[in-house]
């Protein structure tokens, strides 16, 4: 079976870090968000994959190129980002017989992807807490019912968790009329399926749609508490590591640290000396951890670099970044709250009692800066030396 996998949309929702790099494209674990899909796309047995991609979309072509894991990969461009089911259109004169679509920015469960693949047609699901917030499917005993966006009574607490296999006739329904919101909804295909087919539901335990920035920190946590620990790096004689840690070739662990997993440092990292790293932390390409620092529950991504004296706690650091010595990240509030963040121009709450900052690429602290939770530094952002930062910029 062919998969077809979105990842054209821009992810506003994610900003300051979806910059050069698409959403998709930022960094879990040991590969992009994406590669995850497309690795469980092709473990569960899809022959082709096509990539829809409209937003820097350069960025995905030259890391998947024309063949994945021999499996051949061929590109759709959704030029404006009208829609799902626009998105999936967009890919029509690749397809031919039952297709699965899967969204390039969630996390899926293997064995779920597996099943959805041999149960055609079928949809994902998952059981949540608050339904009103998704897509809700009712069943019977054996197939879906029906599919309703947010209602206000949810029929069941099913949600659509974004995973499709649809059977050859579905290329024919998927000029769908414009939703209430403006776009042209996968859900709305889904819906013509559940009239004209047995749609089976596969009820899946885990499954993660990244959509804002803590979500990122959520996909690493799943994905470095997945890798098999791994030390092909150089590490001192003098450095601790434990739990899961994944040192990769080309890579330099110091004297004096002390490596708590899940971690991984990717190629081309430093730590050290005397660093301290723990809780579900990935140290990108090329980044650098420097003497007395210590970070925690983080992304580092590529060449981002946290010199000496610093603390950097449930963070996400982008491309680029340099902490001035005596750069300090508040994690916490002093009344306890969940930590909010700026979504869109709206103050809204992270579910994390513990959340950072979020820097976007090429930000520069100044030494001594001190940072509050929750702050968004966009692109290239700066900050004096000393300064106390608690609105973003
Ligand atoms: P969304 O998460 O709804 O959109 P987005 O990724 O652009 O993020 P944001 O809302 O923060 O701007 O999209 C779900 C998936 O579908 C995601 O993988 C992106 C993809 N997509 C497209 O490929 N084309 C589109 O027109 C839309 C709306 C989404």
């Amino acid at each position: 079976m062919k998969a077809v996998i979105l990842a054209a949309g821009e992810g506003t929702r994610i900003r300051p870090l979806s910059g050069e790099l698409p959403k998709p494209m930022l960094p879990v674990a040991d590969r992009p968000l994406l590669g995850h899909t497309v690795d469980t796309a092709i473990d569960a047995g899809a022959d082709e994959i096509v990539l829809v991609i409209g937003y820097e979309a350069d960025a995905v072509r030259s890391h998947f190129g024309t063949e994945y894991r021999s499996t051949p990969i061929r590109y759709a461009v959704q030029e404006s980002q009208e829609g799902t089911a626009h998105a999936v259109n967009a890919a029509r004169d690749h397809l031919e017989g039952p297709f699965a679509v899967l969204n390039g920015d969630n996390l899926y469960d293997q064995a779920a992807i597996d099943e959805l693949f041999t149960r055609c047609p079928a949809v994902c699901a998952i059981e949540v807490e608050e339904p009103q917030h998704y897509g809700v499917l009712s069943t019977d005993d054996e197939s879906v019912t029906d599919i309703v966006e947010k209602p206000e009574n949810p029929p069941t607490n099913l949600a659509n968790a974004g995973a499709y296999a649809f059977p050859a006739e579905a290329k024919a329904w998927l000029e769908v009329p414009e939703s209430e919101r403006g776009e042209y909804e996968i859900t709305d295909v889904l819906a013509t399926v559940i009239d004209e087919f047995d749609v089976t539901p596969v009820v899946v335990d885990r499954w993660l749609d990244v959509g804002r920035p803590w979500e990122l920190l959520e996909a690493n946590e799943w994905k470095l508490g997945e890798l098999e620990p791994r030390i092909d790096g150089d590490v001192s004689e003098d450095a601790t590591l434990e739990g899961p840690v994944v040192v990769e070739e080309g890579a330099e662990v110091r004297a004096g640290v002390v490596l708590e997993g899940p971690a991984l440092i990717r190629e081309g990292a430093t730590v050290g000396p005397n660093a301290y790293i723990r809780g579900s932390t990935l140290v990108g390409e090329g980044a650098k951890v420097g003497h007395a620092v210590e970070v925690k529950n983080s992304v580092l991504s590529a060449g981002a670099t946290v010199g000496h004296l610093s603390y950097v706690g449930d963070s996400v650091l982008g491309e680029n970044v340099n902490f001035g010595a005596g750069t300090n990240v508040a994690n916490l509030r002093h009344d306890g709250e969940d930590v909010r963040f700026t979504v869109k121009g709206e103050r809204v709450s992270t579910g994390r009692r513990k959340f950072g900052v979020v820097a976007g690429d090429e930000v520069k602290t100044g030494i001594n800066t001190s940072l509050t939770p929750g702050l968004k530094l966009s692109a290239g952002a700066t900050s004096y030396p000393g300064e106390t930062v608690d609105r973003d910029r």
